[in-house]
């Protein structure tokens, strides 16, 4: 081997070693320590909010694993270029530069919102394996430099770093039984579901629902020790055998998120089985002048929802069930909040362990320190889903079909536009509630030629969607979704 490239190679592996290091450590111990996962919440913390929207819009959901990536490619950037810098005989200042990148993983760690006090011992792990690898790997008379001890070490990282990922994958311990509902779903309305070929189902599966967090690595809280504690006039203190001992409710609701572009895909409709918020502060007392229910996950992620909303007979609930099972690890196992009409930044807590009622002048959540909106009501929108953008279609009858949501408030009516012209009342579906979301379509007569579709909502409180483009940035996007297609 080449000089150069044996000292690239031997700092390239002294970073997977100190990752496999890291994340076997991590994977048996606590997944959310991992070196990589602590780095990468951090920066997810610190970085600005027009980043952040830049980030989640051009990459959608995809924007952890791309996160993931590219904290690996700095590192392994940093480590090729100490390599290089040990090969000059500056081996020692070199490994102290791989342990130090450890430490910055270690300080990560012992800086998470909600860190445990051994979290820093992955990286710190990491920080010991990277610099002995770099020292043996760059030795001067170097036995060890060979190529049968690159490809040992190479191999038996890749090794730690899948099996620490295996580990870490783990399911949780024990299982919830759901019992059944004391106060059951009304039924759906016969047409709430018009299964048109492309159209969003009425019920999202669980599988398929849209899924927008912070948590790099799904918390995966223990079942038997899962509690929540509520702070009101006084603290109590619920386990998952009380929760289920208070009356359950199970009620059609839609989430919404505030990142959601006009069109976007951000939006999911699901039967929640839950415990009334009422009833849980009722139990804890609400203190004069408290307006803000201050939700905290396992996670330290926080949101702040308007106490009187919670307060005011709508089914705000701490959710435990979704479409029939457990809430899936994803949507906060084993509890979470839902409230109907507010976007989930202030309202969908998953991975629920604490609930504070407190005052917004005193505490800021997650995003409303980050500039988002105090308040945050689900605005009007509808969306078309078939035909799909920029499709081919035959002349003649064509159903064009999509959902509209004003959550609380309701869908009173939806209208299309066909190349601007005059507005068509399309006709919504049935609908169990004004807390879902409402089905719609109509028949356009198609003539050959390019061609927009556009759609607009009215709430039952009569406000008609405004044409005025908006991007989710306070508190929600404005607009009408269009689509384009070919008409031959
Ligand atoms: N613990 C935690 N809960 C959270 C979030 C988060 O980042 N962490 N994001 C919220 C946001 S912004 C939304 S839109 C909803 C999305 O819920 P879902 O992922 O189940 O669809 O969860 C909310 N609950
Ligand atoms: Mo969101």
């Amino acid at each position: 081997m080449g000089r150069v490239v044996r000292a690239g190679g031997a700092g390239l592996l002294s970073a997977l070693a100190a990752l496999g290091g890291g994340e076997l450590a991590a994977g048996a111990f606590r997944p959310q320590s991992s070196p990589v996962v602590v780095v990468g919440g951090t920066v997810i913390d610190l970085t600005p909010t027009p980043v952040k929207e830049f980030a989640v819009r051009t990459f959608g959901t995809s924007d952890k694993p791309i996160l993931i990536g590219t904290i690996i490619a700095v590192l392994l950037g940093l480590a090729l270029l100490l390599g290089l810098l040990a090969e000059t005989g500056r081996r020692v200042p070199a490994a102290a530069g791989v342990a130090g990148l450890g430490v910055l993983g270690a300080v990560a760690a012992a800086t998470r919102p909600a860190s445990a006090p051994l979290d820093t011992v992955p990286s710190l792990l990491a920080a010991l394996v990277g610099a002995l690898t770099l020292l043996a790997l760059t030795r001067p008379a170097s036995p060890a430099g060979g190529r049968r001890a690159f490809l040992l070490i190479g191999a038996g990282a890749v090794a730690a770093i899948a099996g620490g990922r295996l580990l870490a994958s783990r399911a949780p311990s024990a299982a919830l039984v759901l019992p059944r509902p004391a106060g059951p779903a009304r039924p759906l309305p016969a047409g709430a579901d018009l299964r048109v070929p492309g159209l969003s189902a009425f019920v999202t599966p669980a599988a398929e629902f849209y899924r927008v967090d912070t948590a790099l690595v799904v918390p995966r809280p223990d079942l038997d020790g899962w509690t929540l504690r509520v702070h009101g006039t006084r603290t109590i203190e619920l386990t998952m055998a009380d929760v289920l001992r208070r009356g359950l409710i199970e009620r059609d609701i839609t989430l919404a998120c505030v990142s959601n572009e006009v069109g976007g895909p951000y939006v999911g409709n699901a039967r929640w089985l839950g415990v009334p918020l009422a009833t849980i502060l009722r139990e804890a007392g609400i203190p004069a002048g408290a307006d803000q229910l201050l939700s905290r996950s396992a996670d330290g992620w926080t949101g702040g929802t308007p106490v009187d909303i919670v307060m005011d007979g709508r089914d705000a609930m701490l959710a435990i069930g979704m479409n029939g099972l457990p809430l899936p690890p994803e949507h906060g196992f084993p509890a979470r909040l839902v409230v109907p009409g507010l976007y989930g930044y202030v309202s969908a807590t998953k991975w629920v362990v604490d609930l504070k009622l407190t005052r917004y002048a005193g505490e800021r959540a997650y995003w409303t320190e980050r500039g988002w909106a105090t308040d945050a009501p689900i605005k009007t929108m509808s969306r078309i889903d078939v035909p799909a953008p920029l499709k081919r279609l035959r002349a003649g009858a064509v159903q064009v079909a999509g959902v509209a949501w004003a959550q609380h408030r309701g869908v009173a009516g939806v209208e299309v536009r066909v190349d601007g012209g005059p507005w068509h009342e399309a006709a919504p579906a049935a609908v169990p509630s004004p807390d879902t979301w409402r089905q719609w379509t109509w028949t356009w007569q198609a003539t050959p030629g390019s061609h927009t579709l556009e759609v607009r909502a009215t709430d039952a409180a009569g406000h008609t969607q405004q044409s005025s483009r908006v991007t989710p940035f306070p508190d929600g996007a404005t607009g009408w979704h269009s689509v384009v297609v070919t008409v031959v």
